[in-house]
Order: structure tokens, then sequence, then C-alpha cells
């Protein structure tokens, strides 16, 4: 049985992680699996935006604790959790975490390392690896620090408390919040408004936020600039442009 179900949904991708009987835990195959299929969805411009979901109950308890606990120092440098986080890192179609329940750990990196997060009323996100006598290794300390602030970002990673989805939306954590029914419908239907937009656009633009956490303003500014004259150059913007003069509606293609 694979632990990451796979579907297409007009232009969504949807992965589901599929390991209930150990909460949805990140084990090396769901790494692997999971890194497989944005890889795919993300060579096909078919698939416009993804969402990454777990169950009603658990996104995900974190990495798979059985696993670690039998690695060694040098197991863990060519562990597929290490190569993991760079291939999603690299991935240019849009990604949103659609989370209910636990998102901990290694869950809440992978969630914080999506795109945008819609939560259920229902999520709880934590980083409780210091009770585990070790440190978030996805990504936690630095997303957190840069979403929430260094105090806030402290407070979870060094005592490990979860916070519900009331209090991560307060934070600035969650894109937002819905009930406890609704998790997914929203999350598919956010990605499908997304998957409407022009996708070479939607694209820069993902890129050019992201550089908002990697440069200097000075930097992220310029790198704006050239993905904005790139946008110029598609023939969809002319597309768009046209359609909003004729007063009709814009048909893209990605080009
Ligand atoms: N790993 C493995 N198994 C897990 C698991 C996990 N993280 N979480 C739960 N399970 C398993 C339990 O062992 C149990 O298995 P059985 O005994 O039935 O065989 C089953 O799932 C049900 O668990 P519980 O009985 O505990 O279920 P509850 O509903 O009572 O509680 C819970 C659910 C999610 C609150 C609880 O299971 C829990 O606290 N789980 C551990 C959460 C945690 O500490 N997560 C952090 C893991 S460390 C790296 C990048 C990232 C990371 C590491 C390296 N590199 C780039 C190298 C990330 C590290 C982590 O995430």
């Amino acid at each position: 049985m694979s632990t990451v179900l796979t579907e297409i949904r007009g232009p969504v991708g949807l992965a589901t992680l599929n390991r209930p009987d150990a909460r949805n835990a990140l084990s090396p195959e769901v790494f692997k699996e999971l890194a497989t299929a944005l890889e795919a969805w993300d060579g096909d411009p078919e698939v416009r935006c993804i969402v990454i979901a777990g169950g009603d109950e658990w996104f995900a308890a974190g990495a798979d604790i059985r696993d670690m606990a039998s690695r060694g120092f040098q197991d863990m440098l060519d562990s597929p959790s290490t190569g993991f986080w760079p291939r999603m890192a690299a991935v240019r179609t849009p990604l949103i975490a659609a989370v209910s329940g636990y998102a901990l750990g290694g869950g809440c990196e992978l969630a914080l390392a999506c795109d945008m997060i819609v939560a259920s009323e229902r999520a709880e996100f934590g980083q409780p690896e210091i009770l585990l006598g070790i440190i978030p290794g996805g990504g936690g300390t630095q997303r957190l620090a840069r979403l929430l602030g260094k105090q806030r970002a402290m407070e979870l990673v060094l005592t490990g408390r979860r916070i519900t989805a009331l209090e991560a939306e307060a934070m600035g954590l969650v894109n937002r919040v819905t009930k406890a029914r609704d998790w997914l419908k929203e999350s598919l239907d956010l990605a499908e408004v997304i998957a409407r937009r022009p996708p070479l656009a939607v694209r820069l633009a993902k890129q050019a936020v992201l550089a908002a956490d990697e440069t200097t303003l000075a930097g992220g500014l310029s790198q704006e600039r050239r993905l904005f004259e790139l946008a110029m150059a598609t023939e969809d913007r002319v597309e768009g442009m046209q359609a909003f003069i004729e007063k009709r509606k814009p048909e893209f293609r990605g080009r």
C-alpha cells in the first residue's frame, strides 16, 4: 500500500499522506513517494496547483521516531528526510497544506514548507522535537522565526508546546481556519482559484514572494523587477490585458 495517495482533480494535484496507523509519521517511504509525486506534477503543465493533505485527525505526527531511533549520525546524513526538503523547495508549482488534526515536528515543517496553509478548526501545530532530545531539522526554527518573530518561535521550539488552529491564525501561521468538515474542500477551492490564473505568472509570482525570505529588500526588489519583466514577455499577459480592454474573459495558455 502506498504511503502517499495521489489524485488529479482537474488542474489540481492532491497528495494525501496515508500512514494512519502511525499518525501519518513521515517515514523514509513517505519522503520518497511525496518528493517523487511533487516533482512529477511540477513537470506536468496540466497541474497548476498542488494540495498536500493528511486525514481528519492527523496531518502528520512528525518524522518517524522509530526510524530515527535506529539511525546514527552517518545514516542521518544520507536519510531520505535530508534529501526531501531541498527537493520540495525546488517545486515551482504553488503548494497548499490542508491541515486537520496534528501537524507536529516534521509534519508542522511540511506545512510550513508549503506556500499556504488552510487549517481545520481541529488542527494543532507544534515542534515537540525538544522533548525527544533533538531540535527541528526540516526548517522549523527558520520558518517559524521568520513567520512569527524570534520570541514566539523560541517559545514553541524550546517548550514543544502545541498551539490550536485559532492561535496559529492569530500568529499569522495559517491563511485561514475552516469548520471541521470543510478543511479539504476549502483547500481545493483555493487551489482551483490559483489554478485558473495564468500559470507562468503564478510561478514567477511565487518566486518573487519567496525572494522576500531569502534576500535584502534591495535584492528582493531587483529580483521582483526581473521577474516582472519576464511576465511582460509572456503571451498570457498580452491576452490578459487585451481581454480586459475588450471586456471579455481571458484564455490563458501558459505561454
Ligand atoms: N513516529 C513514529 N510513530 C508514531 C509517531 C511518530 N512521529 N507518532 C505516532 N506514532 C505511532 C505511535 O507509536 C503509535 O504506534 P503503535 O503503538 O500503535 O504501534 C501510533 O502512532 C499511535 O500513537 P499514539 O498512541 O501516541 O496516538 P495518540 O492519538 O494518543 O497521540 C500524537 C497522537 C501525535 C499526539 C502522539 O502520537 C505523538 O505525540 N507523537 C509524536 C509526535 C512527535 O514527537 N513528533 C516529532 C517527531 S521528530 C530532518 C528533518 C525533520 C525531522 C528530522 C530530521 N532532517 C532534515 C534530517 C523531524 C523530526 C521530527 O518530526
